[in-house]
Parts: C-alpha cells; structure tokens; sequence
C-alpha cells in the first residue's frame, strides 16, 4: 500500500508520526509532499521550515514543545548576530538548526536541487517517510497587508507569522514564483501510483494551498487514482495551534470543519475531497457531496493519530 500526504510545518509533523506508525503495522510506503512556501533566505543560508519540522520530529530531534528546530538547542550565534545588529533579529536560528542550513545552502550553491539536498538530510535524521518537498522551484508565500495612508505592501510569509504574528491588516496571501514552478522530482509519480492521498491537518491557507499552487499539483490529485481524505486543522471552531483562524478570515473562509471541507471540496465537484475526517464536536459539519466522519481527532500520540489514518482508509 503506498500513501501520499500532503503537509504542512509543525500540524503536518505530528500527523505524519501517526502515518509512519499506522504504515509500519500494515507495511505501507508513505510519502509526504511537502509546503516550502515558508522557505527563506537569511543570513546568507536557506531555511525550509516546514521541511525541517518534518525532518526533525520524524527524526527525533524536534523540540516536542516549540514544533520547530532542535530539541536542547543553544542560541550563542543569533545573540552574536543581534549583537552585530544584524537583522532581522525577530526570527531566531540555533545553533544546531544553523549547521542543517549551512548543508543546505553549500548543497543548493552546489547546484543540488531542494529535493536531493532533503534526501542528503535524510540519510542522518532517518524519518522513516519519503520526505519531498512539493517543488524545487521558488516559491514563496507573501501577505499582502497595511492600510491607510502607507498603502499596501507585501511581507514575506515569516515576518508576517513571527514578526508581526498576523496582527497586521492583512489583504491576501500571493504565492511568489508558483506560475513557474513545477512538482519536484518523484511527486508527480507518487501521488500517480498511491493507493491513498492524505490532506494533513496543517494550515490550509498558508501550508496546504501552497502546495497546490504548483501548476499540475492539484489535476495530479484530483485526476489521480487514489481517493483523497483530509483531516480536518480546525476543532470546535478553532485552530489546534497556530494561526489558521487569522488566515481563514483574511480568505473570508468560516474558521470550522465544515469551512475548511468546503474550501477544499468534493472530488465530485471539481475539488479535492472524497472523505473529510472531523472532530466528535464538529459531527454536524456538512460538506455537501464528501463523506464526513467524526472521531477524536487531537493528535495525543502516535496511536491516536493512527486511528485517524486507519479510519481514513476505511473510509475510502
Ligand atoms: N517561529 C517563531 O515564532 N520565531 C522564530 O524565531 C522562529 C525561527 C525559526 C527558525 C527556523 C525554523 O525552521 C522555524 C522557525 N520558526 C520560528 C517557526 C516558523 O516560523 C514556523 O515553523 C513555520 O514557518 C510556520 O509553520
């Protein structure tokens, strides 16, 4: 049995411990095509957040409670960086964290592309999954935001989640690059030849939407053999973590399981949704024309988060 996942960051993370535990029963082969839309250049070294979220909590060597970077981390270089005054200073790097983008960005100067210099990071942290970044090419998500009398102005996605943290009158997220980028290497492929396509519950604005902004993406999932189920980021009418209810209003989307699973929408109509797993709380969410089930859906451990995927399976 082989099963795609499309994810995000810190929420695509933790789901795709309970995809590895639910494949190592069955024995299926998971691969999961990842957001790069928070990616970034600073300091001269590419930072691929949700990739190395991912990496590192399927590696063991997340910190469980930050979701990003690494766990026992020290912070002796951003303190000299701040020191030089050299911005910005509102999005710190680790020690630790700093010598996986120090491989990166030598592998990507080298000419690598994004996808084998994952593959490189892989062969020491061991995820278990196959991990893909959605595209080699540049994308990048930018907000739109300000008002009044400065006008409008686009922000790179990180300094409108960590500098500002959403608290900015924000218009719209544009995905820089995406008319030109193409599905990295073996992603196409996988989601041709899964059995199974998984929408994980990471933010659906701003980690699920730039991974289908790649041209081919969605008609790869749509058209595609497998049936598609998602998993529903939002319980009880809020975010698990993160911010998918600042991002949700700026789309003008009703922050609920029954929002998101219509925003996504039914295969049947043109959308992507066979199956929409929701919350025991949300069990009166309707989203025409998709099969919608409710069960627990708080990613405790790596057994609950199973249970989710088992029932996805059985829901197809
Ligand atoms: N998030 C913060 O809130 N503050 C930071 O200083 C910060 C630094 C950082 C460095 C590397 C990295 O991979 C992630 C980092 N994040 C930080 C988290 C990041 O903004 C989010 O993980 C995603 O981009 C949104 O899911």
């Amino acid at each position: 049995m082989r099963i795609v996942v499309l994810a995000g960051g810190i929420g695509g993370a933790r789901f795709l411990l309970g995809v590895r535990a639910y494949a190592r029963e069955v024995g299926a082969e998971v691969t999961a095509v990842v957001n790069v839309g928070d990616d970034l250049w600073l300091h001269g070294l590419k930072i691929c957040p949700d990739l190395d979220s991912v990496m590192y909590t399927l590696g063991g060597g997340a910190d469980p409670e930050r979701g990003w970077g690494r766990v026992g981390e020290s912070w002796t270089v951003k303190e000299e960086l701040a020191a030089y005054g050299a911005e910005p200073t509102w999005f710190g790097l680790g020690d630790k964290d700093i010598a996986t983008h120090l491989v990166r960005s030598t592998m990507l100067n080298g000419g690598y592309p994004l996808s084998a210099v994952t593959e490189a990071l892989s062969t020491r942290w061991q995820p278990g999954v196959r991990l893909l970044p959605a595209t080699d090419d540049r994308l990048e998500t930018h907000a739109v935001v300000g008002d009044g009398d400065e006008g409008q102005r686009a922000i790179h996605f990180q300094e409108w989640w960590v500098r500002y943290r959403a608290d900015i009158p924000t218009h719209r997220f544009v995905f820089v690059g995406a008319e030109t980028a193409q599905p990295a290497p073996g992603v196409r492929e996988a989601i041709g030849a899964a059995d199974l396509v998984l929408i994980a519950p990471s933010n659906p604005v701003v980690s699920i939407a730039p991974v289908l902004a790649v041209p081919g993406m969605r008609e790869a999932v749509t058209d595609g053999p497998a049936p598609v189920v998602g998993v529903s980021p939002i319980i009880g009418g809020a975010p698990v973590r993160g911010m998918a209810d600042r991002c949700l209003a700026v789309l003008g989307v009703e922050c609920s399981a029954a929002g998101v699973g219509r925003l996504y929408g039914p295969r049947a109509a043109g959308g992507l949704l066979d199956g929409w797993l929701v919350a025991e709380e949300d069990a009166d969410a309707v989203v025409p024309e998709v099969t919608v089930r409710a069960m627990p859906l708080r990613m405790t451990d790596e057994a609950a988060t199973a249970a989710m995927v088992r029932a996805a399976v059985e829901l197809t």
